[in-house]
């Protein structure tokens, strides 16, 4: 799957150049990276709050997997491909495939080297000098001594959806300015920097009243900076990322951008994380389904190995039709992604990169945990046994929904980004133009499906908003669903039909069609 969309997307002569960093770090995750997450599943990261002589040190270890994850995503550029930009747009999708392989090997690493991303984006459009100069050459170097993790501290107790509601107070002082307050819920606090939200004293509530600020958080000796970490959070999953809670008790930080507007300042950091959400999402699943699959090969019952009993083989095929579809969703996402980071996106592209991005989160996040559920189920008990590392895919994957937007704000965040772009216009023609390119016949009733969701989806919209705004966000959560599965069909349709003419493959087309019966209209 990704060979293929990496030739239909890339010129040959890029392909020929990247290819090799991309088998390298499939020989990573698929080997070494491997062997390490196995050996390292018992183990968690540890937070010592005290030394034995009373000194408060917060001393934070990770595991042997994050350590070595962490050099490895350095020296590979994981972040720093899309920063470098050797091929311009396109240095985005390779960056994301790069981080797709590394992924299902290296237990949520994904975590801060999102967070890395997205304050590197943040800080570069930020236009503050100082602070690009002092962080971004860490972020995107490939130099593993000199790499630097980011966090985002967004979540405090009166929640990670309304962030407008948060209560940290940032006091000006001689070098800046002091954070005082607690969150609730942190990205990996093993990260050198953040970039966190608080109120500058005297300024109105609301998200408006916020600003968003930089720190960074140990001082030379490694000792946290006026930051006392409570507690790692006790979680269903993601158990290796170091998850926190902790007081701000006089954090010396520094604005990023303006004093106000905290929250539409750190939207970058949002967009860039949802967009990695989606491609673990696809991760994890193509992990999933790739041990299932081979598994069904080797597992016999009733006289036969598993791959040979129609109802397991079409069992199979329904998660092979998920991941695919997400797969296409996700990675045009990064697509976009790429054209607007060069200036290379028109004012259609930009708006439906602003509906897809919530889209896609939503769509791919639940993808991935009935994938995993299913996966787990092809296992049978041992699927639900910790010791064959399966348990863990559905853990993880249970995450994803949750983290960076639920599934219902980024649903009525879907509306907010049509009302505020009118990008559902060039929604619908990517979606038309998708199922234009099917001529094998094959494809025809996934074309027909394809298109009456989006009418239907249209249609909806027009007949909610006139209803009034209750019955618009009722149904939110099912037309954002919608459309995410409508535009995965028509991506997938649309490689399905390139990969026909061109690899002589029927393999999408095949789970175009699958994907298609698989409900894709789920407004009723
Ligand atoms: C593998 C992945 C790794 C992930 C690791 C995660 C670990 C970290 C754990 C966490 O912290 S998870 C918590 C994450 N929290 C969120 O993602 C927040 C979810 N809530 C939202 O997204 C809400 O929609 C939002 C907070 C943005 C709503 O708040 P408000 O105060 O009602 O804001 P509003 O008025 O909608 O937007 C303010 C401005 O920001 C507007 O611009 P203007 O000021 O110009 O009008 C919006 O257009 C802009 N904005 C909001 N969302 C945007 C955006 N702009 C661009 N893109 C967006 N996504």
């Amino acid at each position: 799957m990704l060979r293929s969309y990496l030739a239909r997307v890339f010129p040959i002569d890029v392909l020929r150049e990247i290819e090799g960093s991309l088998a390298e770090m499939g020989r990573l995750a698929g080997v070494d990276l491997y062997q390490l997450q196995l050996a390292d599943r018992l183990n968690e990261p540890r937070l010592t709050q005290w030394d034995a002589w009373g000194n408060r040190i917060d001393k934070i270890e990770l595991t042997p997997l994050w350590r070595v994850a962490e050099r490895i995503a350095a020296e590979h550029g994981v972040v720093a491909t899309a920063y470098e930009q050797k091929h311009g747009s396109l240095s985005r999708v390779h960056q994301c495939a790069l981080a797709y392989l590394f992924t299902p090997s290296t237990d949520i690493y994904s975590c801060p080297l999102a967070m890395t991303d997205g304050a590197a984006r943040t800080l570069l459009g930020s236009g503050n000098q100082a602070l690009i100069d002092r962080a971004v050459p860490h972020l995107t170097t490939r130099d593993a001594n000199e790499f630097w993790t980011a966090g985002q501290w967004m979540t405090e107790l009166t929640g990670g959806s309304d962030v407008g509601l948060s209560e940290t107070v940032a006091k000006p002082d001689a070098n800046g300015y002091r954070l005082y307050g607690r969150k609730w819920f942190t990205s990996a606090i093993s990260s050198q920097i953040a970039l966190t939200l608080a109120r500058p004293e005297g300024n109105p509530p609301g998200g408006r009243g916020l600003a968003l600020f930089y720190l960074e958080t140990r001082d030379e000796h490694g000792r946290p900076r006026n930051i006392e970490i409570n507690r790692l959070k006790d979680k269903l999953g993601t158990r290796k990322v170091p998850t926190a809670e902790l007081n701000l008790v006089g954090t010396p930080a520094q604005l990023v951008k303006g004093n106000t507007d905290g929250v539409r300042n750190i939207a970058p950091v949002l967009n860039i994380t949802r967009l990695w959400n989606g491609i673990s999402a696809v991760a994890l699943m193509r992990r999933g389904v790739a041990l299932a699959s081979d598994y069904a090969g080797k597992r016999v019952a009733f006289g036969a190995p598993l791959s040979e009993k129609p109802l397991h083989a079409d069992t199979l095929a329904g998660l092979e039709a998920e991941s695919e579809a997400a797969f296409q969703l996700a990675f045009y996402v990064a697509e976009l992604t790429g054209q607007s980071e060069t200036h290379e996106i028109s004012e259609d592209a930009a708006s439906l990169l602003r509906l897809l991005t919530p889209v896609m989160k939503l769509t791919t996040g639940k993808q991935a945990v009935m994938v995993a559920s299913e996966v787990l189920e092809c296992f049978g008990g041992a699927g639900y046994v910790e010791d064959t590392g399966l348990p863990v895919l559905l853990r993880d994957s249970q995450v994803l929904p949750i983290w960076e937007g639920t599934t219902n704000v980024l649903a009525l965040d879907t509306l907010r980004a049509i009302d505020s772009g009118d990008s559902l216009r060039p929604f619908q023609l990517v979606v038309t133009r998708c199922l234009e390119t099917a001529r094998d016949h094959d494809l025809a009733d996934a074309v027909r499906v394809a298109r009456t969701s989006l009418d239907h989806a249209t249609s909806w919209l027009v007949e909610a908003r006139s209803a009034g705004q209750p019955a618009l966000e009722a149904g939110a959560r099912r037309f954002a669903l919608t459309l995410g599965r409508t535009m995965e069909l028509a991506l997938l349709i649309k490689h399905a039909q390139w990969s026909h003419d061109h690899e002589q493959d029927r393999q999408s087309t095949a789970a175009a069609r699958r994907f298609a019966q698989s409900g894709v209209d789920l407004i009723f």
